[in-house]
Parts: structure tokens; C-alpha cells; sequence
């Protein structure tokens, strides 16, 4: 099915290769997403009176996206207090950024990432599917047609590092703090950060040895077994253009929808509330910062154990977006195919997201709070 769609081989393309035969279906996108950019600026002014102005020398350093984390951390915290089961706030698990974490937390995090590596598949027909943790690449394969450039991209990635964190609990014992990975920290320094040795198979930290199974995108058979090292080519250059510390405090100083916040957080082309175009986006930004293979596999990057701290940041983003102004942005906005290739129907907060065999499905409402308690209960604690 992911073949059918003509679905790209490289990264997170800003427009997959069959829309450029199909330019119509991305025009009439275009001129729906303008009509909801001017709702936008209305609805923005609307909600500007709570988030304070900055100063560009506050947005450049952090110190901005910093308040704003804290203010979405207050809100989500205000509105667990008043729960009175589920996700209550003695539940609440906090999430930090990787190097807010105690050591021991980091090394024990690892450790339970290698254990999945251990644990055997839960997809008894896919023969190249080894581990427990191969099982994320074959579900990101088979979901990513449905789960980007659409409405669940956002919420069914939110999900999916919950599922990991499920895993690591019930598979490895695993119950640290689970991480996020700012990488706006780290644009201008890529080549000292922790996760990665500047190209090539890895040599050296957790890592090491581990062996990619399946993939690439580009295999006659990319589920099939197909042993090789992990790679990673760190780019410092697509950190600082596309995923700095000013990039995603614009993203979320500039966007009131959800269709433009996802489509700026995604790369495609949108334009905020006050004309910005976000270009390639955080998304991509952030994975082209660690780059390699699997790393810039747009099917199988969830085989790099990067991805689930990228992805955590992204979800991070969105739940600051959210919580900076929560009565208006719980909503969803798009169909479930990729760019609407093929057409199909707007999706509703009813929809089903698949996660089987690795977790029950869920429906899109259950992700759209963190501290909803559907099952989500947890929230970003600002670095
Ligand atoms: C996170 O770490 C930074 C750098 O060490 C430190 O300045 C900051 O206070 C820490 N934040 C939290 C919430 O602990
Ligand atoms: C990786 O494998 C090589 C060769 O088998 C071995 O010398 C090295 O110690 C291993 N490194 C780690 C971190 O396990
Ligand atoms: C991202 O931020 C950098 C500065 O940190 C800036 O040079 C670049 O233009 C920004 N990119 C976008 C798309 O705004
Ligand atoms: C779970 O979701 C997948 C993907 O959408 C779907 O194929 C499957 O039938 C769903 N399972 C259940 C029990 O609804
Ligand atoms: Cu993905």
C-alpha cells in the first residue's frame, strides 16, 4: 500500500513525487489553508493579551521559548489538578530534556532502549523484523502513508513515543523520566552533542554494535532481513537554518491554527498568521540535524534511536502550542492520507489511529490531551 501511493524514498519531501503530477489536488489545499490563515489572524489577536512579547535577543538565547514552555507546563498542571481520576496530578510523569535528566536516568534510558533491541518481534510473518524494537520500524513503515502531511501527524507520533514508553516500562523495567531532545541546544555545536560521531558507522557510546534489520525505503523488499551498521552524518548547518532556538519559538509565536502549525512544523509551504513561511520546518530540521541511515529514512528513521527524542521535542512543541491557548486548540484539521493522496474524507476526532500489534488502537480525541488520562498523563517540563 505504501508503494501504491508512490510514497518518496528520501526525507520528508516537501511534496511527495506523485503530487507533482497532481498539482491540483495541492492548489485546492492551498487556497483552503489561505482562507484559514485569515481566520487565524483573527483568532490570534484574540489570544495574544496572555502570551507576553519578547525581545529578539529573548527568542535567540531560549529565554523565551522557556517562558512559554513554562506557561504551558502551568496550564496543563492547573487543569490535571482538577481531575479527580484518571489523570490526576499525583500521576503526572514529567518529561525532560535529555540533559536534565540525572545520569543514572540517561544510562538506565539506554540501557532500556537496548533491551528492546533483545526482546523478540511481535510480528510473527515479517522475517526481517528480529527485536522488539525492529517492531517500530515495521509499524512506522506500514502507518506512514496515513500518519504524515495529514491530520494524525501530530497526535499519532504523540502516541507512538507513549507506546515506547509503555515498552520500556513492561518489556525492560524501565520507569526514569522519558526525554526530549531541544535540538535549538545544540545548533552551532552539532559535532560536540552527545548523540552522534560525525558520520559513518557509530564506533563508540550505547550504540555501537547495534544492527539495523530492515529498511531501506529503497529495498526491493523493505521488510525484508537486511543486516548493517547505523549511520549518522550530524549536520550542523541544517540545525542552525531550520531547527534553531528562534525556529520554534516563531513557529510558536506565529501560527494559531492547527492546519498551519502542523504545515509549518512539516515544511509545507504554509505561511503564519503574519506571513512567515516556515520553509523545510522543525520536523524535517531536526532529523536532518542527525541525518544517516536510518536516520533520514522517511519509512524506517524510527529505527534510529534518536528519533523517539527528535519526536519528543516535536511533541513538546505541540503541546506548548496547545497550551498557550487550550479552550481553541484541540482541534484537527485534514484528511488521513498523506497530502490527501488518494482523496479521502476529512478526518474526525473519532477516527481510529493504529498502533497493533504493538498497543490497542486509539482514536484521535484520546491523544489530543497529555493529561487527559486516555491514557496520556504527562507533561514537558521546560530545560
Ligand atoms: C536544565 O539544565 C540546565 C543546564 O544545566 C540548567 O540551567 C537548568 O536549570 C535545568 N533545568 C531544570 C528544569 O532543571
Ligand atoms: C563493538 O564490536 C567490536 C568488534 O566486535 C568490539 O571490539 C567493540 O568492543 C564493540 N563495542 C561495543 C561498544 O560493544
Ligand atoms: C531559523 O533561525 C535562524 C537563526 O537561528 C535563521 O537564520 C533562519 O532564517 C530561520 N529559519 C526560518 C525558516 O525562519
Ligand atoms: C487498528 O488499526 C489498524 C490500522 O488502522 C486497523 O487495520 C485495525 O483493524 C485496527 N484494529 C482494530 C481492532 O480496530
Ligand atoms: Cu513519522
Amino acid at each position: 500500500m505504501v508503494k501504491s501511493l508512490g510514497g518518496p524514498s528520501r526525507l520528508w519531501p516537501k511534496r511527495p513525487g506523485c503530487l507533482e503530477a497532481s498539482n491540483q489536488v495541492f492548489e485546492a489545499m492551498r487556497s483552503i489553508l489561505k482562507i484559514v490563515t485569515a481566520t487565524a489572524l483573527l483568532a490570534g489577536m484574540a489570544i495574544s493579551a496572555s502570551i507576553p512579547t519578547f525581545t529578539q535577543s529573548q527568542i535567540d538565547s531560549g529565554e523565551a521559548i522557556r517562558a512559554l514552555g513554562k506557561i504551558a507546563y502551568d496550564t496543563a498542571m492547573a487543569r490535571a489538578a482538577k481531575a479527580t481520576s484518571g489523570c490526576t496530578k499525583d500521576k503526572i510523569k514529567i518529561r525532560k530534556e535529555w540533559r536534565n535528566m540525572t545520569l543514572p536516568d540517561r544510562k538506565a534510558y539506554q540501557e532500556g532502549i537496548q533491551c528492546l533491541m533483545q526482546k523478540p518481534s511481535r510480528y510473527p510473518n515479517i522475517k526481517g523484523a528480529k527485536t522488539a524494537w525492529d517492531d517500530y520500524g515495521v509499524l512506522h513503515y506500514y502507518q506512514t502513508p496515513f500518519v504524515h502531511d495529514d491530520a494524525t501527524f501530530l497526535l499519532w507520533h504523540r502516541h507512538y513515543n507513549w507506546v515506547l514508553e509503555q515498552d520500556l516500562l513492561k518489556l525492560c523495567g524501565y520507569t526514569g523520566v522519558f526525554p526530549y531532545w531541544e535540538w535549538g541546544l545544540d545548533c552551532g555545536s552539532m559535532d560536540k552533542s552527545p548523540p552522534g560521531t560525525g558520520g559513518g558507522c557509530l564506533k563508540t557510546g550505547p550504540f555501537a554494535n547495534f544492527t539495523v534489520n530492515i529498511g531501506p525505503t529503497e529495498a526491493r523488499d523493505p521488510l525484508a532481513y537486511n543486516p548493517r551498521c547505523l549511520k549518522r552524518d550530524l549536520n550542523d548547518d541544517v540545525c542552525r537554518k531550520w531547527a534553531s532556538l528562534r525556529n520554534t519559538t516563531d513557529l510558536l509565536l506565529s501560527t494559531s491554527t492547527v492546519a498551519v502549525f502542523q504545515g509549518a512544523v512539516q515544511g509545507e509551504g504554509v505561511r503564519g498568521d503574519n506571513g512567515k513561511n516556515f520553509g523545510t520546518g522543525v520536523h524535517s530540521g531536526g532529523h536532518y540535524a542527525i541525518s544517516g541511515d536510518p536516520g533520514s529514512d522517511f519509512h524506517f528513521s524510527a529505527l534510529e534511536p534518536g528519533f523517539y527524542l527528535h519526536h519528543g521535542n516535536i511533541d513538546r512543541l505541540h503541546f506548548i502550542w496547545q497550551n498557550l491557548a487550550w479552550d481553541t486548540r484541540q482541534t484537527i484539521s485534514g484528511t488521513n492520507t498523506m497530502y490527501n493522496m488518494p482523496p479521502s474524507p476529512a478526518a474526525v476526532l473519532t477516527d481510529n489511529m493504529g498502533f497493533e500489534p504493538l498497543h490497542r488502537n486509539i482514536t484521535i480525541k484520546q491523544a489530543m490531551d497529555t493529561v487527559g488520562g486516555t491514557p496520556l498523563c504527562y507533561v514537558y517540563e521546560p530545560w
